[in-house]
């Protein structure tokens, strides 16, 4: 499936975070990257301000929970500490926007190896707050600017 991923960090070198997100997204599929970094406030108020980008991500993953806990692995792995509470800063976050399967929201059972997320886990498609974003928004419509590395090619 298709997928629009939206990478976020405001701890530490998150200009780093960033890339090894990209990096690790490379494990799932094809990845292309937004050319647009955008550093904004954290939208709760409280942290240090984030860098946030955007990447299309083309995997052989066709459930939509299985990517979410496919891309939870990965913020572990990169660092995210997820005992420091909602709205701590984080090395790196990876929100799943939307797919090119249907729309829908999900709630199961955490995998053994997730538990300390919980006991279950939530998934909206389209995220509900993707819209209202506009460090998703732009790094997003900047995927399709001419000469953008993830702009479309035309027809010769
Ligand atoms: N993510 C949050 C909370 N606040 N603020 C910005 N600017 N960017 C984010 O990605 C962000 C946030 C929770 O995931
Ligand atoms: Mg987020
Ligand atoms: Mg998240």
């Amino acid at each position: 499936m298709k997928a629009i991923v939206a990478l976020g960090s405001n701890l530490g070198d998150r200009r780093a975070h960033l890339e090894a997100g990209l990096v690790a997204l490379r494990t799932l599929g094809g990845v292309v990257p937004s050319p647009l970094v955008m550093e904004t406030p954290d939208e709760s108020g409280r942290g240090p301000a984030y860098l946030n980008t955007v990447a299309v991500l083309v995997t052989e993953e066709t459930d939509p929970r299985r990517l979410l806990e496919a891309l939870l692995r990965l913020e572990l792995a990169n660092g995210r500490d997820r005992t420091a509470g909602r709205n701590a800063p984080r090395t790196l976050d990876l929100d799943l926007i939307t797919t090119d399967g249907p729309p829908g929201s999900w709630t199961w059972a955490t995998p053994a190896d997730l538990r300390l997320l919980g006991p279950e886990l939530s998934l909206a498609l389209p995220h509900p707050r993707a819209f209202n974003r506009p460090f998703v928004l732009e790094p997003w419509r900047a995927l399709s600017d001419p000469g953008a590395c993830g702009g479309v090619i035309p027809r010769s």
